[in-house]
């Protein structure tokens, strides 16, 4: 496993995975946190809530504010109260970037890894690994909402046949289009869900209000058939009409048939619209007055 932190001096805790346990959990060690590191995270949870207030979805934004973390660095311990009462999710703090199959063994039993350190000064705006500000501020809230929490079970539970199948790539883009990058119809127009989105200042503002770029309909197998980027904001996204609908039609889904169908054919590249679909077309995000 390649180490991510390692020419990070100024954050020791960064990509050491030298105390973690066999399933990859470490202790999140929350006195570590130096005054800079909470400082950091109250302004990147500012700037960030107050984006959301206007580009993100409802859900998101009612898990948010049952967390209570704005003033600092969160204790995964108070959040894993809230998070017991509301869908009976704990959080368990991880070095970084786990294996593919533990990631999935901790969502299957309704664990959610988060990363333990914050972001160094210089990347405030941009960050390929996943760091506290990404897992925390942008997976947790939805982790209170009862689809979602229901749906990521299912994902953990469904890691092991697809790598079986050797379909992982046709699964981590249900993933992708959700749970990172997910955008949902609401009567007061587009609004982001996704992880990756309410985590980024540009993307938040990008994803729910560009004119141009490709947004369709939600629906799974062709989500299943379509790249990625990983590297700019997406050219395309999937819209939802509920976080419901995600979970019902998961559930609904037998996904060997569909591994079997598409999984040695070539995906399709991000950003195509095919013959014969039309663009997901409803009213976008409105901007502030
Ligand atoms: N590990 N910490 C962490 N966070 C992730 O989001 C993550 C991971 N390991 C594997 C993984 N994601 C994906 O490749 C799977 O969803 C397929
Ligand atoms: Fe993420």
């Amino acid at each position: 496993m390649k180490k991510p932190g390692s020419a990070h001096s100024d954050n020791e805790l960064r990509g050491d995975y030298t105390q973690a346990a066999h399933d990859y959990t470490v202790a999140q060690d929350w006195d570590a946190y130096t005054p800079e590191m909470h400082e950091r995270w109250r302004r990147l949870y500012a700037r960030q809530s107050m984006l959301a207030e206007q580009y993100a979805a409802p859900e998101f934004l009612d898990g948010l504010q049952r967390l209570d973390c704005s003033y600092g660095v969160p204790r995964f311990e108070y959040a894993n109260s809230v998070l017991d009462h509301a869908t009976k999710w704990q959080l368990v703090a991880v070095p970084g970037f786990i294996p593919d199959e533990v990631f999935f063994e901790h969502l299957a039993n309704r664990r959610f890894p988060v990363t333990r350190w914050i972001r160094e000064e210089r990347e405030l705006d941009y960050l390929v690994e996943p760091d506290i500000f990404h897992d925390f501020f942008g997976h947790v809230p939805m982790l209170l909402d009862p689809h979602v929490a229901d749906f990521l079970e299912l994902y953990g539970k469904a890691g092991e046949r697809a790598i079986a199948m050797n379909a992982l790539p046709m699964l981590a883009r249900i993933y992708w289009y959700t749970i990172e990058f997910g955008l949902i119809a609401t009567p007061k127009g587009l609004k982001a869900f996704g992880a990756g989105i309410v985590s980024s200042a540009g993307e938040t503002v990008f994803s729910v209000t560009d004119p141009n770029v490709l947004r369709l309909k939600f629906d799974p197998v062709r989500i299943m058939n379509t790249e990625y980027r990983i590297d700019d904001f997406q050219p395309n996204y999937f819209v939802l009409d509920s976080l419901g609908q995600l979970l019902r039609e998961l559930v609904a889904l037998d996904f060997g048939p569909i591994y079997e169908t598409w999984r040695d054919k070539t995906p399709i590249p991000p950003g195509t619209l095919l013959e014969g679909e039309r663009p997901w077309h409803g009213k976008l995000a409105e901007k502030p007055s």
